[in-house]
């Protein structure tokens, strides 16, 4: 684990901003060669899977379980702008259950199809139909980097209703079109971390923009939950250091975190005890 980390604590205003309203931007958090390479292997990423599925020039894409598609997404996985700010809010129990990749080209049909309401939704579907509770448990979150530059409304922005992260459910207008009217689009530069509470009504959004939208999401979890996705990353564990072994679901003692896990299991526990003693 890179100690660079410890210079990317989470903040008093990002925990209050997280608590209150569900959601932070981080900006800078990927800039340079990173970014240009990430760039790239999502480039790679899109044109293969356009050929695979037979897809047509400008689709969209979200392509899950994308961690193992190249070496550079693993990057992200303990990335030191953003890592230590994950274990403060979930603690050292944790596991990368979900990963994908979301590409949205520029959408000039957009304009003419006439007022359509955004797809508002919470993560991790059925935790929100089968666990009881108002709010619901957290659980889980995701980091989104943003890769393009979506720093302006109108290029297919993440959109979030700020603080219905503590409502189970979400009021919409009676027209049938349009959207909360508290809703925000998420204005995030190219390199931003967006880290978002599970529960966080959200959505995506068109792009009718010529610039080409770009998102990489990693989504967090205690190591009870079921991976959402394949976590195609056997060919990864061979190189990993013990905590991404762990963040990648390994679980040395198959206790797959409910009872007493030891050092092993969670190496980042010792980790943070010796780095981050007043968090998790
Ligand atoms: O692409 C977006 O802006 C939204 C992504 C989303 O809905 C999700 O990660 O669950």
């Amino acid at each position: 684990m890179d100690t660079a980390c410890l210079n990317h604590l989470l903040t008093d205003a990002e925990s209050h901003e997280f608590e209150s309203a569900g959601y932070f931007v981080v900006e800078e958090a990927v800039s340079g060669p990173l970014l240009a390479r990430l760039l790239a292997a999502a480039d790679t990423v899109y044109a293969d899977e356009r050929g695979r599925r037979g897809l047509p020039e400008g689709a969209m894409l979200n392509q899950l379980d994308f961690i193992g598609r190249d070496d550079v997404f693993l990057e992200l996985l303990d990335h030191p702008a953003t890592f230590a700010k994950v274990c403060a809010i979930l603690g050292w129990n944790i596991q990368l259950y979900h990963s994908h990749m979301i590409v949205t080209p520029p959408d000039t049909r957009v304009d003419g199809r006439g007022k359509r309401r955004l797809g508002w939704h919470q993560d991790t579907g059925r935790l929100n139909a089968e666990l009881e509770g108002e709010p619901r448990p957290r659980v889980s979150l995701k980091v989104a980097f943003f890769l393009s530059d979506t720093s302006v409304p109108g290029r297919g922005n993440f959109h979030v209703v700020p603080g219905s992260h503590l409502r189970n459910t979400l009021e919409f207008p009676e027209d049938g079109v349009s959207d909360p009217p508290d809703a925000v689009a998420v204005c995030a530069p190219p390199g931003s971390a967006v880290f978002f509470d599970r529960r966080l009504w959200h959505s995506a959004s068109p792009n009718p923009s010529d610039v080409t939208r770009k998102v990489l999401f990693y989504g967090y979890s205690y190591r009870w939950l079921r991976p959402r996705d394949d976590m195609t990353v056997d060919h990864y564990l061979p190189s990993c250091d013990p905590i991404r072994r762990q963040l990648l679901g390994v679980s040395a003692n198959g206790g797959f975190g409910y009872t007493s896990p030891t050092d092993d299991d969670v190496p980042l526990r010792a980790w943070m005890n010796e780095h981050l003693p007043h968090t998790g």
